[in-house]
């Protein structure tokens, strides 16, 4: 699962990415280019359970960005179209006002940056369809073909969509509408995090950050979801020793870094969820779909588990803890056995039984 992080120069990003994925990326020379790497799901279920089997091996789950460099005029289609690789899109949007480092549209506007940025979106895509429709209706002329058909009526409805500068994230369509369109890649349909980067001086006031800047209009969209951050004192958190920072942190009235909350809600908004096994050798979060079965989680750790699937033990990961261990769990009927076709719950720990 990747998330592309885009947005204009100088607003954050590469500081952003840079901390999240704790890469050391190169100042200037690599500023434009593209960098992935690779940050951990922050989970503190997993300490926990750690505390009861003792293992040699902590794995958090991960989730990967790919910094996508600046949107400047000249180099918007290169970044737009290295964001069709990706499954979601941060957008990083510049709130922090420092006379010192340049804004590359003058002015500090959250809004208008938000809106353009959706609308070179929203244009792509519209080139895309419009483009495809002019195939399909010449295509429809030579032979009616029913699939075609409803491909076309799919599109003319994503068009009006994007003619009402509306991204196609929030355009709903039925299961069935889906498949026609499923090998587009449509770049405005993609889920979106707007990241609001904040100077310093609002590090106490997060919370209330999209109402200070106005910035409602961003909110309570489908497959969309608004994060506020301050990406330099994150920076600084960074460097710290884990006590200092927690003692920053607590300064302002913060419970833990912006930076576990993002990528909380990266994952969250990728409809993405965990769950843990865990034995002396390993305590482990594992990522999966929501709604998935247990055969699928079973193949996420391996093929042969999915394909030998006898049973899977499933206890949740509180009755657990509060336990004290699996033994005692079964003791008090908390381990239920569930079959392939059982859907996973979000912090269920699971133990497959498996032959081969
Ligand atoms: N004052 C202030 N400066 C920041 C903040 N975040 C980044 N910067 C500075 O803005 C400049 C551009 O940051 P960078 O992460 O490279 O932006 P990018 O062009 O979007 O990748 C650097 O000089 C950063 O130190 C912030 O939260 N506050
Ligand atoms: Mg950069």
């Amino acid at each position: 699962m990747q998330t592309g992080i885009i947005g204009l120069g100088q607003v954050g990003k590469t500081t952003l990415f840079r901390i999240l994925t704790k890469a050391a990326v190169e100042g200037k020379a690599s500023s434009q280019a593209t960098h992935v790497g690779v940050a951990k799901v922050p989970e503190p279920r997993l300490l926990e359970l750690a505390k009861l089997y003792n293992p040699k091996k902590i794995t958090y789950a991960t989730v990967q960005y790919v910094d996508l460099g600046g949107m400047q005029k000249e180099r918007t289609r290169d970044a737009l179209a290295s964001l069709r690789d990706v499954d979601t899109i941060a957008h990083v949007i510049r709130v922090f006002d420092d006379p010192s480092v340049p804004h590359a549209a003058g002015s500090i506007d959250p809004l208008r940056d938000a809106t353009n940025l959706e609308l070179e979106l929203i244009l792509a895509d519209h080139d895309q369809i419009t483009r495809r429709l002019e195939k399909l209706e010449k295509d429809l002329k030579k032979k009616r073909e029913p699939l075609l058909e409803l491909e076309k009526t799919v599109l003319e409805k994503c068009k009006a969509h994007l003619e009402a500068e509306k991204p196609l994230r929030e355009l709903e369509l039925t299961p069935e509408e889906r498949k026609p369109i499923g090998g587009f890649l449509f770049l405005s349909q993609r889920p979106m995090l707007f990241v609001l980067n904040l100077g310093d001086d609002e590090a106490a006031e997060l919370d209330t950050a999209v109402e200070r800047h106005k910035l409602g209009a961003l909110q309570g969209r489908p497959n969309t979801a608004v994060i506020a951050v301050c990406g330099r004192l994150e920076a600084e958190l960074a460097e710290m020793e884990e006590k200092e920072a927690a003692e920053l942190l607590s300064s302002y009235g913060l419970k833990e870094p912006g930076l576990n909350r993002l990528i909380r809600a990266t994952y969250d908004l990728m409809g993405l969820i965990q769950f843990f096994t865990a034995g002396e050798p390993e305590v482990r979060a594992w990522t999966i779909r929501k709604g998935a079965t247990a055969s699928k989680a079973a193949g996420e750790i391996h093929s042969d588990i999915e394909k030998g699937f006898i049973r899977a033990e499933v206890v949740r990961w509180n009755d657990l803890l509060a336990a004290g261990s699996i033994a005692a769990a079964r003791e008090k009927a908390q381990v239920r056995l569930e079959g392939r076709e059982y859907v996973v719950q979000e912090g269920d720990v699971i133990l497959f039984r498996h032959s081969g």
